[in-house]
């Protein structure tokens, strides 16, 4: 695994550096772009038998790195490959903070293959009991048990919260309750990741599955608990549901259902975030900085290059 993450980390770093150049641009369809064509040409360089099955879509909307792509040269390890090229696509075209390129690779058939749907998630970090908090209990429950297993109060706890309409009553909620709420504008695989850090309390609100699946293929190395619910709310999506052959669309996922084996999560930096620092130029030479999560293992990862 060790010696596949320092293979994949160029990956990340090609993306990076793409979308670096778009930084600030205000364009983030091509800051997207760019990230996804870098990533796949490094992607494809590599002695790897690769599926994406975390992608930028299904084939018919994404012209690369759609879910089933088969990437790399064909010899090596049989992967599955889950892939965010830009994660930040607002934040990396409005230069603020924490724009990542990010992957996760696992062997064939171990992550979760959710569609592009959002999903409905709540995660909290590690050393807490089991189940301390759930999609099934209401948020009063969930801050009532993070408080007593932290042994604080409710108004010590620190909540991120994707800042959208949808989570307006949801944020209200926790206020009310006592929580502070951290709001986030984009960014939560970040959000999640972090609270292994103890930078915050608790995840929660509805993000994009892929980003969960992402995140869980961290958690599941360095412990901390996520919960995640996929929403099918149209017959559309029901339909795309059938597709891939998910019948409860209720079902709550656990970390070990969206990454059960040993995976490694790879993120580098586009902006500085709380995570990773972004690519940072200095005379004839760039630097990017990446955050290799593997089984029980942290690793933070600088590579300098000349700039041609
Ligand atoms: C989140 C966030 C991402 O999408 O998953 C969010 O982590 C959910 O989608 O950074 P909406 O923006 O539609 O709410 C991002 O913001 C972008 O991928």
């Amino acid at each position: 695994m060790e010696e596949l993450a320092y293979k994949l980390v160029k990956v990340t770093e090609a993306a990076a550096l793409a979308a670096h150049k778009l930084v600030g641009s205000g364009d983030e369809k091509k800051a997207d772009q760019v990230a996804v064509d870098a990533m796949r040409t490094m992607l494809n360089s590599m002695e790897i038998n690769g599926t994406i099955v975390i992608g930028e879509g299904e084939r018919d909307e994404a012209p690369m790195l759609y879910i089933g792509e088969k990437v790399g040269t064909g010899g090596g390890p049989e992967i599955d490959i889950a892939v965010d090229p830009l994660e930040g696509t607002t934040i990396c075209a409005h230069y603020k903070q924490g724009a990542m390129s990010v992957l996760a690779a696992t062997k064939k058939g171990d992550f979760l293959h959710a569609p592009d749907v959002y999903m409905e998630k709540i995660a909290v970090g590690k050393n807490l009991p089991e189940g301390v908090v759930s999609l099934k209990n209401s948020i009063e429950k969930n801050l009532d048990n993070l408080a007593q297993a932290k042994n604080c109060k409710v108004n010590d706890l620190v909540v991120t919260v994707l800042k959208r309409e949808r989570h307006n009553k949801l944020i209200e909620k926790i206020r009310q309750l006592g929580a502070r709420i951290k709001l986030i504008d984009d960014g939560d695989i970040a959000a999640v990741v972090s609270l292994v850090n103890g930078n915050h309390d608790m995840y929660t609100g509805t993000g994009g599955a892929p980003e969960g699946v992402l995140a869980a293929a961290a958690l599941s190395s360095i412990g901390g608990q996520m919960e995640g619910r996929l929403i099918f709310d149209t017959d559309h999506l029901k339909e795309r549901a059938k597709n891939v052959n998910i019948d409860d669309l209720e079902k709550i996922y656990t970390v070990k259902d969206m990454a059960r084996g040993e995976s490694v999560f790879i993120a580098t930096g586009v902006t500085s975030g709380e995570l990773v620092d972004g690519v940072k130029f200095s005379h004839n030479t760039y630097s990017t900085s990446s955050l290799i999560i593997l089984p029980n293992k942290l690793i933070k990862s600088q590579t300098m290059r000349n700039l041609c």
